[in-house]
């Protein structure tokens, strides 16, 4: 398993963390004598940021200018105070609060008010012109207060996402009586920031290997600290079915006992699902749960089997498939059966099921990589299934093979290797970005690259980072364009560690792609600002890859 040396494990105490710190800036020629005791290493002392021009921030923001004068300083009577009466707002508040106590110590109490507030507090309020949009925000900083305005409680998450990545790193750190920074303050001046495309997601593939409740949560966590606000579940395929269904529940007695190699699989019963939504609701991120169909769909039929057609299903290598789900990794071999009604009734069952406990407006049917059915049989089926999810009032999404289809204008077709994504277009439908040569995150970064495929070439940083969502499918204007979305598809990815490491620090690259105007955005200003976010990861117990291409 690749491994960054630091960050293989969760870096909770920040005793090892000054060791290991300290450890790597000790001089190369400091004596070492068996009759002194080793020195004391002594705790890293991180400075703040000088001006608010040199910050780190990822994604870029749209605006940034420095003032003169002193830094807002945290301190322990330092208070947050958020709108009356709003409680998504509110709970924002509540959650900058216990980020900061976490690292500082300091009480930092809440408080709702829309009267005018005492120096030295961080004030959150509701407002601001219509140029901020949904999602954005004006932060202000002088000596005396924080201000961050926004049209929406989202738009207050971000600017206090952004007041975190302009403390320092160890704002990330749990406390302890190493004092890890020489103080917490934030340099003045003003940020007014607003994202690009409405979609800015990652997609995690919980069906090849199973994540846990908790390895989902730290992939929300991720997506969360980058501005990102979708989060993708590919929660069946071949080798697995991840969701319980009440109506058919041998889809995860069955669909749920394995995975790619055979491992022991997992599924998400109905409350671990809804903790997973509450958790990404909580960070303004929206769950889009997939269930791969037509094809990818082996997990559902070895647990049913009367949803394949009556002939026996193709075997991957010639023969016939043998009953039990698939451990392998080949694609395409599978099919619900287009022509059989029960499949109908299945799809139906389960997107209820689904749709029903999902607060999100979308649901992703898949639609990839179907090689069993005719291109007639392919188009009959999408057709019945977007009735079905529109029944149920959600959206749908599927791959951009869906563009073969007979598509309803607010339908979104997800590219990824563009053979069909202008089929969807010229119907109309909007396209969500997902280039395998520049945002899959499975691709291996180069040939050394011990996990991950390349079918679709090696993948490097600024691969992921140096393409414009606008002019990369060429005739398709922006307003088709409905954001930009990174998969982890999980072949060869075992254990989150492993994720992670495919995961960071593409996924902040593909952030600000989806982010950062065209105008801002830099791929040698990414690579500065990118470096000063491993210190925050290894605290975080983050793996990540250590790009060559960064001076970390
Ligand atoms: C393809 C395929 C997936 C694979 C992935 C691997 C799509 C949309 N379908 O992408 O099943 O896991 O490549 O890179």
């Amino acid at each position: 398993m690749p491994r960054n040396g630091l960050a293989a494990a969760r870096l909770g105490a920040s005793l090892t963390i000054s060791v290991l710190l300290a450890a790597a800036c000790r001089p190369a020629s400091a004596p070492q004598t068996a009759a002194k005791p080793a020195p004391r290493p002594q705790p890293i002392r991180m400075a703040p940021l000088a001006n608010l021009n040199a910050h780190h921030l990822v994604p870029a923001p749209v605006s940034v200018t420095a003032a003169t004068g002193a830094p807002f300083a945290l301190t322990a009577t330092t208070t947050i105070v958020v709108p009356a009466n709003n409680a998504d707002a509110a709970r924002v508040g509540d959650e900058l609060a216990k980020m900061l106590r976490r690292a500082t110590g300091y009480r930092f109490p809440v408080s709702g008010t829309d009267a005018p507030v005492p120096n030295g507090s961080i004030v959150l309020r509701l407002g601001g012109g219509g140029e901020l949009g949904n999602e954005g925000y004006d932060l202000t900083v002088d000596t005396t207060a924080i201000q961050i305005l926004a049209g929406t409680p989202a738009g207050l998450f971000y600017g206090t996402q952004t007041l975190r990545q302009l403390l320092p790193a160890p704002i990330e750190a749990e406390q302890s009586e190493t004092r890890m920074v020489t103080a917490w303050t934030i340099p003045p001046g003003r940020i007014i920031d607003h994202p690009r495309f409405a979609w800015r997601g990652a997609m995690l593939d919980v069906a090849r290997h199973f994540f846990t409740v908790d390895e989902v949560k730290q992939t929300i966590d991720l997506v969360a600290l980058y501005k990102l606000n979708t989060l993708h579940l590919h929660l069946s395929d071949d080798q697995g079915w991840r969701i319980q269904i009440d109506s058919w529940p041998n889809l995860t007695i069955v669909g749920g006992s394995t995975e790619v190699g055979g491992g022991p699989g997992g599924f998400y019963t109905k409350q671990d699902y809804a903790s997973i939504v509450k958790y990404a609701q909580d960070r303004f991120v929206t769950i889009v749960p997939e269930i791969d169909m037509p094809a990818h769909s082996n997990g559902a039929i070895a647990s049913y089997p009367q949803l394949g057609c009556s002939k026996p299903t193709p075997g991957v290598y010639g023969g016939t498939q043998p009953p039990g789900v698939y451990t392998g990794i080949a694609v395409g071999f599978s099919s619900l059966c287009p022509d059989s009604e029960v499949v109908y009734k299945f799809v139906d069952d389960v997107v209820r099921e689904i749709s029903a406990m999902t607060p999100g407006p979308y649901f992703h049917v898949g639609g990839d990589e179907v090689e069993a059915l005719t291109n007639e049989q392919y188009a009959h089926f999408v057709e019945r299934v977007q009735d079905i999810v529109y029944k149920y009032n959600k959206t749908m999404v599927g791959w951009e093979e869906i563009g073969k289809a007979r598509l309803r204008p607010t339908t979104i077709a997800q590219q990824w290797k563009s053979d069909s994504a202008l089929l969807a277009f010229k119907q109309g439908a909007k396209l969500l970005l997902s280039p395998a040569s520049k945002a899959y995150l499975d691709m291996k970064y180069t040939p050394s690259t011990e996990l991950g495929l390349d079918w679709a070439g090696f993948v490097e940083l600024r691969t992921s980072y140096d393409w414009d969502p606008v002019t990369y499918l060429q005739g398709v204007p922006e307003q088709s364009v409905v954001g930009v979305e990174a998969p982890l598809w999980t072949e060869t990815v075992k254990n989150i560690t492993a994720a992670q490491y495919m995961i960071v620090p593409r996924l902040p690259a593909i952030a600000e792609v989806a982010w950062t105007p065209a105008s801002v955005k830099s791929w040698d200003s990414f690579r500065t600002r990118i470096a000063a976010h491993a210190p925050r990861w290894r605290l975080l117990g983050v793996n990540y890859y250590p790009s060559p291409e960064v001076a970390w």
